[in-house]
């Protein structure tokens, strides 16, 4: 048995590349089964729903010496708790690098949108007929981690992708589709604080300046501005538990392609004003067309303490 699996708090992407890859396997021969980190998030039961997917089964370890391929992530601390005692054998992700092993394993990492870009590339290449179920998955994917090709991170690769996608999956009305995703992704009713924080949060080392950032993708900013102050609370017990240098999270508007970020304290406000140029809006930060934590926050971030 090989067991898929994508990273700790699952998005869209990764669920959806981890269960069209197995899929893949299958189709090759082999014995492959897809699972999650954690519980799917909003976004993921709305398209699973859609396509008529059952969701993966959630582990947080797996037996020793078990075969396992990494999608969407290739750092340790986002996957799965004994990956140590796991023996490794392929990573596919759209991530910086930052990855070791013990001996030489597959390794597929593209700079493109979405994961599910990369798993479609391998079905056209080796011809395996993709499913309009498996397709539409894979079409969600892009979709999520592309912001519907607003997102920076987008290429020419992911929209050629889709399009070729979407003649199997036909789905009529892709931006109305789109909209349908992001409002689920929205609809967070009365999450606790702590579970909207993690919703989408990583950590960092900026050059030995360790730092947390959470992002919230919304069409419903108000929802999250409405709960700013509890959401800094946490935010500041989570930097003492973690032992923190910053902790920040940024609420990002996909329609406005707009973002306000929220601080723990008073030194991340200094770095991220310096950094991003951000307006500050009553202790919020403002910053125009700042939507991705991987192509924008995460470099400038880094390259701002390389000198530090
Ligand atoms: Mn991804």
């Amino acid at each position: 048995m090989i067991y898929i699996l994508g990273h700790k708090n699952p998005d869209t992407d990764s669920v959806s590349s981890v269960i069209a890859y197995s899929d893949f396997l299958k189709k090759e021969g082999k014995n492959a089964e897809p699972i999650t980190l954690g519980k799917i998030n909003n976004e993921t039961k709305f398209v699973l729903d859609y396509f008529g997917i059952k969701i993966p089964e959630i582990k947080t370890e797996l037996p020793q010496n078990a075969e396992v391929i990494l999608l969407d992530h290739n750092e340790k601390k986002q996957s799965i708790d004994n990956l140590d005692d796991l023996n490794l054998i392929e990573v596919i992700d759209h991530h910086k690098i930052n990855l070791k092993t013990e001996k030489p394993i597959n390794v597929c990492i593209k700079p493109l949108g979405s994961s599910c870009t990369l798993i479609a590339e391998k079905f056209l290449e080796k011809n395996i007929d993709i499913s309009s179920q498996i397709a539409g998955l894979l079409i969600a994917g892009i979709i999520s981690d592309t912001l519907f090709f607003r997102s920076p991170t987008t290429t020419e690769k992911d929209k050629d992708i889709l399009k070729k996608l979407n003649k199997i999956a036909k789905i009529e009305n892709l931006e109305e589709f789109s909209l349908n995703m992001f409002q689920a992704k929205s609809d967070l009713g009365n999450i606790k604080v702590e579970d909207l924080i993690q919703l989408d949060y990583k950590e960092f080392d900026f050059n030995g300046h360790r730092w947390g950032i959470g992002v919230m993708e919304t069409t419903n900013k108000q929802y999250a501005l409405e709960r700013k102050k509890e959401i800094k609370e946490k935010l500041k017990l989570l930097k003492k538990r973690n032992n923190l240098e910053g902790v920040i999270f940024t609420i990002i508007d996909i329609l406005e392609e707009k973002s306000w970020t929220i601080l723990a304290e008073e030194n991340e406000k200094n770095v991220f004003q310096k950094v991003f140029s951000a307006v500050d809006e009553e202790g919020l930060l403002f910053v125009d067309k700042l939507v991705s934590r991987k192509k924008q926050i995460v470099p400038k971030l880094e390259d701002y303490f390389r000198s530090k």
